[in-house]
């Protein structure tokens, strides 16, 4: 019997290289295919993988590639229900399986999908894999596919697909708290709160341009339109004037959500942490030590580190980049001065900066301790600078109330005196730095791409507000640009429809 697939013509039978076709059934280009199939586990060996299947034909997947003697031969949705995988040419069983079917649109693709919990082995998953691709209808997934459709379906924008990503790449606490906000839709309300602010203006200035050449003929009278009454276009023009008010909120608000030093975005590339400071105050001791093993050469011997090192770290829950740089000060060493210019970038573009100084040679002598920057590294502190004072091993003063503030260290590298404090005390800046601001109400900006959406609708929405109330017909235009770039954020798009929808439903006082 020739199987056919719903709504499905064959236009140009192609044999797929890799699927031995049932019998009596019509080879489809990989167009046609509708069904995709991947394994959504990492192969290799282990207790369970899980295969899975979406689209039209998932529903036949499952009554041609699943088989229990007893069951019947519907699935029962949403329900784990233990069925023998089997090869859908030879009847053969593959493997003992629990198996899940997702009605459509009530699954992650929107579609009908199946998974099938099977064993994790080689020879396993290579049969079922073979078993889905002799299914004239099935095809191999395309990267990211599976999400693909569910952007498609509407079930996820493009920030929880983006969250969703993240989310799977999170190798630190924090990343994984930002990912998981953004899958969840708080980006994605967000935004399309701030897209119907601006398409709610949109409505008074469309309705404003549409009546406004009644003004002054029709002065208080109620107009009518297509059979519907409207307000005065006295209401209409004060209207317009609360549509530029809101403009302004809104510009407001987007402002003070771009203000936000980047956290997002920092915390989902990692926290660039430079470690600077004079030649031999142990800065190489200390990324070692926060590597945790012995990645950077160290010597008593000033300008041993010459390039920048760099390595990714997981502090307190935080992605950090953290990097060593050569000791500042003046060279003649050619190499040394590359380095030395190097390590000036690399503080200049790091989100945090770590000032390393021996303590024996900073510290004055006399009465109290103090510490003395050394001129070489002044010019590179930040308000934010933090400093570790090594090689207390080497002092027998007392260090005054001056230098022991929170963004002080006293430590020796060399004994691990102090080393604790300063971990903590790290991973607190961290904190106080980057979690805030991290819940569920307020998103983080956590992509490049959508900061710059976002300031192209602040920059549309000051168009707006500044254009004259002649000029409003174009002054909307703008308040359209500034919904898109809103809505290109979550990747939608503003139909016309959709405006014209509006502003009847809310204009309209025939009530
Ligand atoms: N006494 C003492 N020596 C240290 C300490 N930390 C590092 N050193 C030594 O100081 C020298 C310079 O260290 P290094 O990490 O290469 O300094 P860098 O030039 O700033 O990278 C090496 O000989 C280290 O063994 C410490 O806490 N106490
Ligand atoms: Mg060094």
């Amino acid at each position: 019997m020739l199987q056919l697939w719903r709504g499905s013509t064959i236009q140009k039978a192609v044999k797929h290289p890799h699927a031995s076709i049932l019998n009596s059934e019509v080879a489809l280009s990989d167009a046609q295919r509708k069904t995709i199939y991947a394994l959504s586990t990492p192969p290799g060996k282990a207790g369970i993988a899980v295969v899975r299947v979406s689209g039209p034909d998932a529903l036949d997947v499952w009554r041609r590639v699943t088989r229990k003697s007893k069951s019947g031969n519907t699935p029962t949705p949403w329900m784990m229900q233990r069925r023998h995988v089997v090869d859908p040419e030879t009847g053969e069983k593959l493997d003992d399986s629990l198996t899940v079917f997702f009605k459509g649109p009530k699954s992650f693709t929107t579609e009908d999908t199946l998974e099938l919990h099977i064993h994790s082995g080689r020879a396993v998953l290579s049969a079922v894999l073979r078993a889905l691709a002799k299914l004239p209808y099935c095809r191999p997934a395309a990267p990211g596919e599976f999400t693909r459709l569910a952007f498609e379906g509407g079930r996820l924008d493009l920030t929880q697909v983006e969250g969703l990503r993240d989310l799977i790449d999170a190798e630190t606490e924090a990343q994984r708290r930002v990912a998981i906000s953004g899958a969840e839709g708080t980006a994605r309300a967000r935004y399309e709160a701030l897209r119907s602010q601006i398409l709610e203006c949109l409505v008074f200035v469309e309705g404003y341009i549409d009546f406004g050449e009644d003004v002054d003929e029709l002065g208080q009278e109620v107009m009518i339109k297509e059979g519907r009454s409207f307000t005065s276009p006295i209401a209409l023009l004060s209207e317009a004037a609360l549509a530029r008010d809101r403009a302004m909120n809104i510009i407001d608000s987007i402002r003070s959500h771009l203000d936000d030093n980047r956290r997002g975005e920092i915390l989902r590339s990692g926290i660039k942490l430079a470690i600077f400071g004079p030649p031999n105050a142990g800065k190489s001791s200390l990324f070692n030590f926060l590597a945790q093993r012995d990645a950077a050469i160290t010597s008593p011997i000033p300008g041993t580190t010459r390039d920048v090192l760099t390595l990714t770290l997981d502090i307190g829950g935080f992605p950090v980049v953290l990097s060593d740089t050569a000791g500042l000060r003046e060279t003649v060493d050619t190499v040394e001065k590359i380095g030395v210019g190097r390590a000036g970038n690399a503080i200049k573009e790091a989100d945090l900066s770590l000032c390393v100084l021996s303590l024996p040679d900073v510290l004055s002598s006399s009465g109290n301790a103090r510490v003395r920057l050394p001129d070489e590294v002044k010019g590179h502190l930040k308000p934010n600078t933090l400093f570790l004072l090594n090689k207390s091993d080497m002092i027998t003063s007392l260090l005054s109330e001056h230098n022991i503030r929170p963004q002080f260290w006293p430590v020796s590298l060399r004994t691990s005196k102090g080393t604790q404090l300063f971990l903590d005390g790290l991973a607190e800046v961290l904190r106080t730095r980057y979690t805030d601001g991290i819940d569920c109400t307020s998103p983080l900006i956590t992509h490049a791409r959508h900061r710059d959406f976002l300031e192209q609708a602040v920059m549309h929405l000051e168009e707006f507000v500044a254009f004259s109330p002649s000029e409003i017909d174009i002054a909307a235009e703008s308040l359209r640009y500034a919904a898109r770039a809103i809505g290109s954020v979550s990747g939608l798009d503003v139909g016309v429809e959709e405006v014209l929808g509006g502003i009847f439903s809310s204009f309209c006082v025939g009530k």
